[in-house]
């Protein structure tokens, strides 16, 4: 190569080192970040959990787990008809209570002689577990399990071999069953017989089977629980959460109803739920099967604020999703279709602040409909607006707001207001809103909307902006 064209290269590259150098820099992650594992497990929003096992046959919530094996004995169960139900109901996945605190294992387990092997149904040769993670598989859910810890049945409980036992457990259960993308386990302990549990162990157990999956419990390590079985995260829902020393069954609920803002850990919360008052199927419950009010209550409760709604399903004696459970849960499906219907936003979007004046954060794209692409502020611009001229007059009652949490989860308080013909007026006013928040307020007539980030921990990163008019439950 000649001297001229050596330096003609070495020009050509400094201006492309130059010309890239000139692109703005995205902004800088913000406390906490999600995993890619945690990513895509939020973006599930809604599934189901089963609460079925020998409870459901002895008509208990906590049985003591001194039943007969025999009286499990589902007369037509059929876990296609679970996922039917499940899949038509817009969920998307399942969670079995593979183990309940009575100890008797839905699958055939080596750890115990407390299980289906030692029933009458299928003469001991079924699995239930077998069968519903098939379902699943072509019903195309995720397929999850809980094994409760407390087992008041295992005759090493309260020992420390015990551990050793629930560890096996849950090898069993992660390596026969396929994809596990839920595990889920609660800090239960028998009132006289403590166990000391190893918590460590058995999440350091878990993650070597199955790294991918997602662990639940009260402290983590993936999700946390959202202190209440109400279905219903705080208002103000931060995913970051302070996690030092905390650990499955000492639940400070409070805290973790809205997380913490400066917590170290990303720890998204679950709201998990039962469609009836009880979490296994009782017939005397069969006229008690919440309302599509109160199940939209708890959608908005959870999904509405930054949470995953883990809706409870108890099936019945046969074996069955029950009509009046499938009936509601289709009810709810359609609800939700006919409250999000049309996506009204659209129009002309401006906003206070482009980052760098850059395109690649401009205002349009939160409504591109891409979860990658997002609207950004510079940095230390932490208040900030956004316009959205709609073009016409349209009806609406819902705004559903996003941010790109993969940056962390950054908005402290916002608020949105609507063109009144001579200036905008506030209709709601809000904390947080991560990955998802929706917001309701009285069906209004506008042609322009604002959002107004009032507070943020950095420069706001919104990803996707929603509008909507929903019909107005009776
Ligand atoms: C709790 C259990 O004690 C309840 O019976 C139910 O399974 C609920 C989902 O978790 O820890």
């Amino acid at each position: 190569m000649t001297i001229r064209k050596l330096l003609l290269l070495a020009l050509c590259l400094t201006l492309a080192t130059a010309g890239y150098s000139a692109k703005v820099a995205p902004p800088k992650p913000v406390g906490p970040l999600p995993s890619s594992a945690q990513l895509a497990w939020q973006n599930l929003e809604y599934y189901a959990f089963i609460h079925f096992g020998m409870n459901t046959f002895t008509d208990h919530e906590w049985g003591e787990g001194r039943a007969h094996p025999d009286n499990f004995n589902p007369t037509a169960l059929d876990c296609r008809q679970w996922a039917r139900v499940v899949k038509a109901a817009g969920m998307k996945g399942i969670i079995i209570t593979a183990k309940h605190h009575d100890g008797f294992c839905l699958w055939p387990s080596a750890t115990t002689e407390y299980s289906v092997k030692k029933s009458k149904w299928r003469d001991g040769n079924g699995d239930v577990l077998k069968e519903l993670s098939a379902a699943c598989r072509e019903y195309g859910l995720k397929f999850g399990v809980y094994i409760s810890p407390w087992d008041r049945n295992h005759p090493l409980y309260g020992m420390p071999k015990y551990n050793r036992v629930y560890k096996e457990q849950w090898r069993e259960l992660l390596t026969n069953y396929g994809e596990v993308f839920e595990s889920w386990l609660d800090g239960a302990n028998d009132g006289k017989k403590r166990m000391v549990y190893d918590f460590w162990g058995f999440f350091d157990t878990i993650k070597k089977l199955q790294p991918q999956t997602i662990i639940f419990s009260d402290a983590g390590p993936d999700i946390r629980w959202v202190g209440n079985e109400k279905g219903f995260a705080g208002e103000t829902n931060w995913s970051p959460r302070d996690n030092e020393g905390t650990f499955p069954g000492f639940a400070d609920e409070k805290r973790l109803t809205v997380g913490d803002e400066d917590g170290t850990t990303w720890l998204p919360a679950e709201c998990d739920v039962s469609i009836r008052p009880g979490w296994f199927y009782h017939a005397n419950e069969d006229s008690k099967v919440k309302s599509i009010a109160q199940l939209m209550e708890i959608y908005y409760g959870s999904v509405g604020r930054n949470a995953n709604l883990l809706l409870n399903i108890g099936v019945d004696r046969r074996g069955l999703v029950n009509e009046n459970d499938e009936r509601r849960l289709l009810e709810f499906k359609q609800a939700r279709d006919a409250a999000f219907k049309t996506n009204l936003a659209a129009g002309k979007v401006t906003a206070s602040n482009v980052r760098g004046k850059d395109k690649s954060f401009a205002a349009e794209n939160v409504l591109d409909g891409k979860s990658q692409t997002y609207w950004a502020t510079d940095d230390g611009v932490t208040s900030a607006t956004l316009e959205l001229d709609l073009g016409r007059e349209v009806e609406c009652n819902r705004f559903v707001v996003q941010e790109n949490i993969a940056l962390g989860q950054r908005v402290k308080k916002f608020s949105l207001h609507t063109w009144n013909g001579n200036g905008f007026t506030p209709v709601a006013s809000q904390t947080t809103i991560g990955y998802k928040r929706i917001l309701r307020f009285p069906t209004i007539k506008t042609s322009k909307l604002k959002l107004v980030i009032e507070e943020a921990k950095a420069c706001p990163t919104i990803t996707n902006l929603e509008l909507y008019r929903a019909p107005e439950l009776q």
